[in-house]
């Protein structure tokens, strides 16, 4: 209409086009703009995203789009300008007195350039520096209405727009995707009644109780502090030292030893919120409650040696994983899941749920599932969107609320306090990522970068000259839960947090017979970096109460006899359960099959055309990223006197970058040995990484040429064409991909590279 060819700036019309004249929704109106939005996205996982090869968003598909839509910023068609807006000449030169002299001090348009320039550093995140996000939305299964009165579960099929970030906590901003770490999984929701943000991990637990430690745990693990080494690792002195001095670590150690802190990507990795929170309900009433993020894409985790070979290949490997993802709409799901329980039911538990080293297991309490989330959108601008959001614990909204847990209790400090010095001032919450969509009004005032313009006189409460607004929401506002506390003031912890084992022993005990051996294999190696034998000891000694098995194997590797069990705290409960099958990777196979799944089709002279073709065929149709790989970009003569493009040279993207691997054993050329090296490295890796195979012809001599002298036949991932059709192995071949890769081929032998 009118409004809209009056708008004096394309980008930003929310205040210059209609967007200017529509009057703020009252709080819960349905037909506001925001949830108009939510509702035109139809956008599913299957679904193609709107943005894949048209390099732009379409605006207004995902609900958060609206309001950003105001602040981003297009150059197409437009002049260069200075800040001020001033149409620039001339970016290449700056103003001299004579070509050859001094440039003149009143060159406004260089120092403009070079000042903004010089101040475009920002200081990291003190943890969790390095990570990737994205936009999607959260949508609700069901009205959850009588256990809270959080508005994303207000009714089913509700949605509530959401950031996404993901991260690692040790390394520094620009380091390796796969290192061994915890990964960050924080949600800001974007609710009717303000921001809620959840920042979780991919881990249940955490290493310490109390918040009084946590710069001294962030300090043991960081690098150390007079080399700065090592960048992104915890295989270092001061942090065994650390921890093997706080044994109420040694829960988390066995989660962060597991190849959970290695997983394959951000999509295949659950999310928890860690601590006990209380939902709250319209009437007041209050339940415990956990919340838990599980991967429609399932569980799925690296080997060692393949997040080593990863880290050098691919440093972006998981932010490259999501980006691609989101861009070739594959969205990546999650179902949000809660242990609810009540404070009687805690009573009784044999730990304490205040105590963040403890999980209830499934077992005790199941999770319910409640709705899904969806990522579908990638941010426009790293910067803006990713490195300025601000997640904060203490950003709860109505019907959340926090438990007396000590660790999370001192959470509700620091996050904001930080944003203060990373974003640089009071102000963040207007970063246009930080926003609420929901209405602020309040008598805050100034401030660095301060950008709402308030009116009126009266910034103070209560006032007559401003009719009294803002006003108190009083019972339709944030209520904290009443909860009756008569106790001492005192320095200490509860009774059940000196059980420092129980729960370590019920995640050995629940792994399987391959995801042990993983663990044992990782304390090797972290044990063998730290260079204190004292240190290594003390850690064994830990672990000689969690499992004598392991704590052996442990020592083994590392040459030294099983110390004494460190003395324990106190004595060990009985535990409630042995063993809980949900706590392995395994569980969750996922639901999506190959799609996503990243395969290499390794081809060379003499590669049968038709067959290439119709297994690249296949794999696409099923969802996957099948590509050619050869030994260098160009053409390769296939056997009918055609050719086949290489997609991508295997030095390039070497096997690692690979979930599995085709071969013809034909176009193995053994002739050149030096030439073929890297193909026979790349199948050795694929093989040692447990990873399935496809070879057309026969197995056992492509086995062979690897080193591999005795074809594993029972190993339903290694599957080869000598025997059977090529349907049948395709089959079977898409099937051992579903399930990721074979732990029955990690006993194979392989002898050292030739
Ligand atoms: Fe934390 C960042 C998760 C304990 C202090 N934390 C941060 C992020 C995640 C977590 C995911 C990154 C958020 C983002 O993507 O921007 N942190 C956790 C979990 C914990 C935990 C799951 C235990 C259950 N953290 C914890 C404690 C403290 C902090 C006990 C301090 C007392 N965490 C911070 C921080 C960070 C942070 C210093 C760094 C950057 C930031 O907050 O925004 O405030």
């Amino acid at each position: 209409g009118l409004a809209a060819q009056m708008a004096a700036n394309p980008n930003k019309a929310e205040e210059y086009g209609v967007g200017d004249v529509a009057p703020i929704p009252p709080l819960g109106a349905t037909s506001s703009p925001v949830s108009a939005l939510a509702t035109a996205s139809t956008a599913t996982e299957i679904n193609a995203s709107p943005k894949v090869g048209k390099g732009q968003p379409v605006i207004g598909a995902n609900p958060t789009n609206g309001p950003l839509d105001r602040v981003r910023v297009d150059a197409g068609n437009q002049v260069l300008t200075t800040n001020q807006g001033v149409p620039v000449a001339d970016n290449q030169h700056s103003l001299k007195i004579g070509l050859r002299g001094p440039t003149a001090l009143e060159d406004f348009i260089l120092r403009e350039k070079i000042t903004h320039f010089d101040h475009e550093r920002i200081p990291e995140r003190v943890v969790h520096a390095r990570g990737s996000a994205a936009h999607g939305y959260f949508e609700s299964y069901q009205d959850l209405s009588d256990l809270t009165r959080a508005a994303p579960f207000a009714q089913a099929g509700k949605r509530t727009p959401v950031f996404v970030r993901f991260s690692t906590v040790a390394g520094e901003r620009g380091s390796a995707d796969t290192v061994r770490d915890v990964r960050g999984f924080a949600v800001k929701f974007y609710t009717d009644e303000g921001n809620w943000d959840l920042v979780g991990n991919n881990i249940p637990v955490f290493f310490i109780q109390d918040a009084m430690k946590f710069p001294d745990l962030v300090h043991a693990v960081k690098p150390e502090a007079h080399n700065a080494i090592p960048q992104a690792s915890s295989a270092h002195d001061t942090f065994w030292d650390f921890v093997s001095l706080m044994p109420e670590s040694t829960h988390m150690l066995m989660w962060i030893m597991s190849d959970r802190a290695i997983p394959r990507s951000y999509r295949m990795m659950q999310g928890f919120g860690v601590h006990t929170f209380r939902l709250v309900n319209a009437e007041g009433n209050s339940v415990f409650c956990k919340f838990h993020w599980q991967p429609i894409a399932g569980t799925h985790s690296l080997v060692w040696d393949e997040a080593v070979k990863i880290a050098g290949a691919d440093a972006d490997f998981h932010r490259r994983d999501l980006w691609e993802a989101i861009e070739a709409g594959a969205y990546p799901e999650w179902e949000l899941g809660l242990q609810i329980f009540t404070e009687a039911q805690a009573e009784q538990f044999g730990f304490d749920v205040l105590d963040s080293t403890k999980l209830i297991p499934e077992e005790m309490v199941k999770v319910v599932p409640v709705g899904k989330l969806i990522l579908n959108r990638n941010p426009d601008n790293f910067f803006a969107e990713t490195e300025q959001v601000a997640f904060c614990t203490a950003h709860i909204v109505p019907g959340i609320d926090f438990s007396n847990d000590p660790l999370l209790q001192g959470r509700i400090h620091s996050y904001i306090d930080t944003q203060l010095t990373r974003l640089g001032g009071p102000n963040f919450h207007e970063i246009p990522i930080n926003a609420p969509l929901a209405p602020v009004f309040n008598n805050q005032r100034e401030g660095m970068h301060r950008q709402a313009i308030h009116r009126g006189r009266a910034d103070y409460e209560p006032n007559s000259l401003g009719g009294g607004c803002p006003f108190q929401a009083g019972m339709k506002g944030f209520t904290s839960f009443p909860e009756p506390i008569a106790a001492d003031k005192v320095r200490g912890k509860a009774e059940l947090f000196a059980d420092h084992y129980s729960q370590a022993r019920l995640f050995w005990q629940s792994q399987t017979p391959s995801e042990q051996a993983h663990i044992v294999s990782a304390f090797r190696f972290e044990l063998t970096r730290v260079q204190t034998p004292a240190v290594r000891k003390r850690v064994v000694s830990m672990l000689v109460n969690v499992n004598p098995i392991l704590a052996e194997e442990v020592a083994l590797g590392i040459g030294i006899d099983v110390p004494p069990a460190m003395p324990l705290a106190s004595e060990l409960p009985i535990p409630e359960y042995e063993h809980s099958p949900e706590l392995s990777l395994m569980f969750r196979p996922g639901e999506i099959g190959i799609r996503t799944r990243r395969v290499a089709i390794l081809i060379g002279t003499g590669v049968d055309a038709e067959t290439t073709k119709a297994i690249y065929a296949a794999l696409l149709n099923e969802g996957a990223v099948p590509r050619l790989v050869g030994t260098q970009l160009g053409k390769v003569a296939t056997s009918d006197g055609s050719a086949l493009d290489v997609e991508i040279s295997s030095e390039a993207s070497p096997s690692a970058l690979y979930d599995a691997v085709v071969v013809q054993a034909n176009a193995l050329d053994d002739r050149n040995r030096v030439k073929n090296a890297r193909t026979l490295e790349f199948l050795r890796d694929q093989y040692q990484h447990c990873k399935p195979m496809l070879v057309i012809g026969d197995g056992p001599t492509v086995l062979a040429k690897i080193g591999v002298h005795q074809a594993d036949t029972t190993d339903p991932s290694f599957v080869h064409t000598g025997n059977q059709t090529l349907a049948l192995a395709l089959d079977t071949f898409i099937a051992a991909l579903a399930g990721h890769r074979s732990p029955a081929r990690e006993t194979e032998a392989i002898p050292p590279t030739v």
